[in-house]
C-alpha cells in the first residue's frame, strides 16, 4: 500500500510577514517582560536560600517562548519546557501560582509537593513537564490522538525541547508516532548552543537541525529566536497549519541561553564569541527596538510596562510568601490539586 504524500515544507522566517498585529505584539512583549520580572525575582530567592531545590531559567529564549504559546486556546496542549515561564504566562499560568509553587505553598496547583518546574494544570490542556530531554513529545503527541478519538477537532499541541533533546530516544518515537498519525503537534526546538556543557558540534552531525524534519516527513520552519517579530511571525504559520490538517511542525530556533543551565551553572564554558555575536542578542531589547521602530510603543511605555511587571512580581511574592505549606498530618498525598487533574483520572471517590 502506497503512504499518503506528506506536505512537507520548509521555511526560514524573518518577522517581516504582516500576519501579527500591533496588539499581538504588545501582548507578547508585555508576557516577555513578565516572565523575566518573574525569573529575576526567582534568582534572587534562589541566591538568599529561599527555594529547595534548583532553579533554572529562560532568559534570552523569552520571545521564542511567548511566541510557543501566545496562538493557543482553550482546549489546546501545551507541554513546556524549564525555560519555558514565558510560554507558561502566555497560556495562561500566573505569577502568583508561579511563586506559590516554587516557595512551597499549598495554595499552588502542586500543592507544594512537587519540583517548581514540573507544575500544570493537566485539565486545562497545561501539561506538568517531566524530563528535559524530550519526555513531553510523546505525552502531548498521545493527549493529541486522544483528542481525536474522542472526535474533537481543530486543536493543537505545542511542546518545546532543547537541542540536547534532538538526540533522545524520546524525541524519535514521539516525532515519528507524531508524523505517522498526521498529529496537530508543533515541536520548538530552541537551539541555545549548549545542552547543559555540550556544545552543538558535540550534539549532533546534521548540518541544520531543520534536517530532521524531512527525516520524519514532516514540515519544518526555522527563525532567528532572538526577534520576536520573527518568532511571533514563525510560531502563528506553524500553530495555523497544524491546526489546518498539515500534520507536525518541527520549528527550529536559534539562539544563545543568556545564563547558566540552572543558577548553580555559571556557565563559564560558553563561548565568548557567541556571546557578542548576533545570537547572544537579547530579545528583550530587539523586542523594545521593533516596537518603538514600528510606532507601537515608546520607549515610556516599554520604561512603565517593567515597572508594573515588578510590582505584580512584589505583589504575588508578598502573597505567597504568607501561605503555609503542606500540612503532613492532614493531606491526601496527591501530588496535583485535583481541581486541576483530568476529569476521573484520580478520582478515589468510589475506591
Ligand atoms: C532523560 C534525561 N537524561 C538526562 C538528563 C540530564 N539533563 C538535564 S538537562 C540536560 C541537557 C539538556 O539540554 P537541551 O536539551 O539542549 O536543553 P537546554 O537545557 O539547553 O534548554 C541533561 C543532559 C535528564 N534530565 N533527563
Amino acid at each position: 500500500m502506497l503512504r499518503d504524500p506528506m506536505v512537507t515544507a520548509v521555511q526560514e522566517k524573518t518577522g517581516a510577514g504582516k500576519s501579527v498585529d500591533a496588539d499581538l505584539a504588545r501582548r507578547a512583549f508585555r508576557t516577555m517582560l513578565l516572565a523575566r520580572a518573574t525569573e529575576e525575582k526567582l534568582a534572587a530567592l534562589y541566591r538568599a536560600g529561599m527555594i529547595k531545590g534548583g532553579v533554572f531559567l529562560g532568559k534570552g529564549q523569552e520571545a521564542l517562548s511567548t511566541a510557543s504559546a501566545i496562538f493557543l486556546r482553550k482546549g489546546d496542549i501545551f507541554g513546556p519546557l524549564i525555560r519555558d515561564q514565558a510560554g507558561r504566562l502566555a497560556f495562561g499560568d500566573t505569577v502568583l501560582d508561579t511563586l506559590r509553587t516554587y516557595l512551597g505553598s499549598a495554595k499552588g496547583p502542586m500543592r507544594g509537593r512537587d519540583g517548581n518546574i514540573h507544575r500544570g494544570r493537566p485539565k486545562e490542556g497545561y501539561y506538568a513537564m517531566i524530563s528535559h530531554l524530550g519526555a513531553l513529545i510523546p505525552v502531548v503527541a498521545g493527549g493529541l490522538y486522544a483528542r481525536r478519538l474522542r472526535g474533537e477537532t481543530g486543536v493543537v499541541g505545542v511542546t518545546s525541547i532543547g537541542d540536547g533533546a534532538t538526540s533522545t530516544g524520546a524525541f524519535h518515537e514521539g516525532v515519528n508516532l507524531a508524523a505517522v498519525e498526521r498529529l496537530p503537534l508543533v515541536v520548538v526546538v530552541a537551539n541555545n548552543q549548549y545542552a547543559y556543557s555540550t556544545p552543538n558540534n558535540r550534539q549532533f552531525a546534521c548540518a541544520d537541525l531543520l534536517d530532521k524534519a524531512a527525516g520524519y516527513g514532516i514540515a519544518g520552519f526555522k527563525c532567528d529566536g532572538t526577534d520576536p517579530a520573527a518568532c511571533l511571525e514563525t510560531l502563528h504559520l506553524a500553530v495555523q497549519a497544524a491546526r489546518e490538517g498539515h500534520g507536525p511542525q518541527l520549528v527550529v530556533a536559534t539562539l544563545l541561553r543568556l545564563v547558566g543551565h540552572g543558577e548553580h551553572d555559571d556557565a563559564g564554558y560558553v563561548d565568548p564569541g557567541l556571546r557578542k555575536a548576533n545570537v547572544g542578542r537579547d530579545c528583550l531589547d530587539v523586542g523594545a527596538a521593533q516596537l518603538i521602530e514600528a510606532g507601537t510603543a515608546t520607549a515610556a511605555d516599554i520604561a512603565a510596562w517593567t515597572k508594573e511587571a515588578q510590582a505584580e512580581v512584589e505583589a504575588a511574592l508578598n502573597k505567597a510568601q504568607r501561605e503555609k505549606g503542606p500540612d503532613p498530618d492532614t493531606e491526601d498525598w496527591q501530588a496535583i490539586s485535583t481541581e486541576h487533574l483530568v476529569e476521573g483520572q484520580y478520582d478515589t471517590e468510589d475506591e
